[in-house]
């Protein structure tokens, strides 16, 4: 990324335009206009006003932003980034008319990457999934959120994750990684017809060994008429409450079973997709303080007309984080800006809620809140300076790329 090699210095970025998106300061970007962020280490020492006495006095690199904007590192609460093969034809497909669904029902679908996935090694995974971590690093990401989910044997969820930990811990393009059990994303073909066998599998097997190993923080599940029942989602959170790993879900993507209810009566990270999502559900999430976790890429490559009740959970005080969904399948791309524009020109969020919901509120749908989503003192050096000075032109232009330098914990290199 950067010939000259890493900059891991004390450092201070001066005369900034600080989009600090922390709640203490003005605006829906919380703006600190001229203003420099100092940073020790890995971690954000101290957020100064143009004239503060400590901005002269600095010891360290000092680096004149020249009034461009800097905001927190991005955050892709979301992704499905590990994976093997392509599906490139099934998307040929659903352009001439195949639903989604049909092809899911006929062994395509999740179930075909699975084929493509368990011929895979660990080392042959994170191959795989580099560049599409490289592209979503390149416009800024400091923080994915990788899931599993095409395994679906004990071993090969596993190496899907040991495939996810080895990307958060590569030297070459620095990215903190929480990973994701999704081992309830589809029935197996070997449990085809014992669905609830294949639940036992995970509750008695993959889940204790995911916590056992510390190579899952959450544990996701798909419920929908097409994947899992509530029923059977309840039983794997249960168990990943046992285990102490946080719970979260895809819910109400095509239909309403009341996921997202299931959810927030475990206390849950994050429930995702939401298009079906009701008044009860609304309610549901904003009495458990669960984030609404909005993916805009899917409804976009799916096609569908059902859109989530944005206007309902904003009334609610429901946090909204945005992400990719990067998947093979629904969501096939790696640009967390356009998931934030297509979450403002489809879903009609501000630009403002945009980049809030991938950045602050996607750290709380990680549970990062306390390290990471805002520029504040204590909080990781998560930092992105742009080649811009209003904040909506991160999410309005694309295929341009505005980023100049990209720090995550503390190490910065060139765009
Ligand atoms: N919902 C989705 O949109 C993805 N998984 C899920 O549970 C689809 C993943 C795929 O089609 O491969
Ligand atoms: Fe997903």
């Amino acid at each position: 990324m950067d010939p000259a090699g890493p900059r891991t210095a004390d450092a201070l970025w001066a005369n900034a335009r600080l989009a600090t998106f922390d709640p203490a300061a003005p605006g829906p970007y919380g703006m600190r206009d001229g203003w420099a962020v100092a940073v020790r280490g890995d971690t954000v020492a101290a957020v100064l006003p143009p004239d503060d006495p400590a901005v002269r006095a600095f010891g360290g690199r000092v680096t004149d932003c020249g009034g461009r904007l800097v905001t927190p590192g991005l955050i892709d609460c979301h992704t499905h980034l590990v994976y093997g093969g392509s599906r490139a034809d099934e998307w040929e497909q659903r352009l001439a008319g195949v639903p989604y669904a049909d092809i899911a029902r006929a062994g395509g679908g999740i179930l075909s990457t699975v084929r493509a996935t368990r011929d895979l090694s660990e080392d042959d995974l994170a191959k795989a999934a580099f560049p599409r971590l490289r592209a979503l690093a390149a416009e800024g990401v400091t923080c994915v959120e990788i899931k599993s989910g095409y395994g679906l044997t004990t071993a090969d969820e596993l190496k899907l994750l040991r495939a996810a930990r080895r990307l958060g811990t590569q030297d070459y393009i620095p990215v903190a990684v929480s990973p994701t059990l999704l081992a309830a994303h589809a029935v197996p073909p070997e449990f085809a017809g014992r669905a609830d066998d294949y639940v036992s599998l995970i509750v008695d097997e993959m889940i204790p060994a995911a916590a056992r190993d510390g190579l899952a923080e959450a544990v996701d599940v798909f419920c929908e008429h097409i994947a899992f029942t509530p029923a059977q989602c309840d039983r794997i959170f249960a168990a990943a409450r046992r285990h102490h790993l946080a719970v979260k879900g895809h819910v109400e993507q095509l239909s309403n079973s009341r996921g997202a209810e299931l959810v927030a009566r475990h206390g849950g990270w994050s429930a995702d997709h939401l298009e079906y999502l009701d008044a009860s559900g609304v309610a549901a999430l904003a009495a458990a303080g669960t984030v609404a976790v909005l993916l805009p890429g899917a409804f976009y490559f799916l096609r569908e007309k059902q859109k989530p009740p944005v206007e309902a959970l904003r009334a609610a005080g429901v946090p909204l984080a945005v992400a990719t969904d990067a998947n093979p399948g629904t969501s096939p791309f790696a640009s967390l800006r356009l998931a934030m524009n297509l979450a403002c020109v489809l879903y009609g969020l501000t630009p403002a809620e945009a980049l809030a919901g991938a950045t602050r509120e996607a750290a709380k749908a990680l549970g990062r809140a306390d390290r990471l989503g805002t520029i504040a003192p204590g909080k990781r050096a998560d930092l992105l300076l742009w080649d811009a000075t209003h904040p909506a032109e991160i999410v309005c232009q694309l295929g341009v790329n505005p980023l100049r330098v990209r720090m995550a914990g503390g190490v910065a290199h060139d765009a």
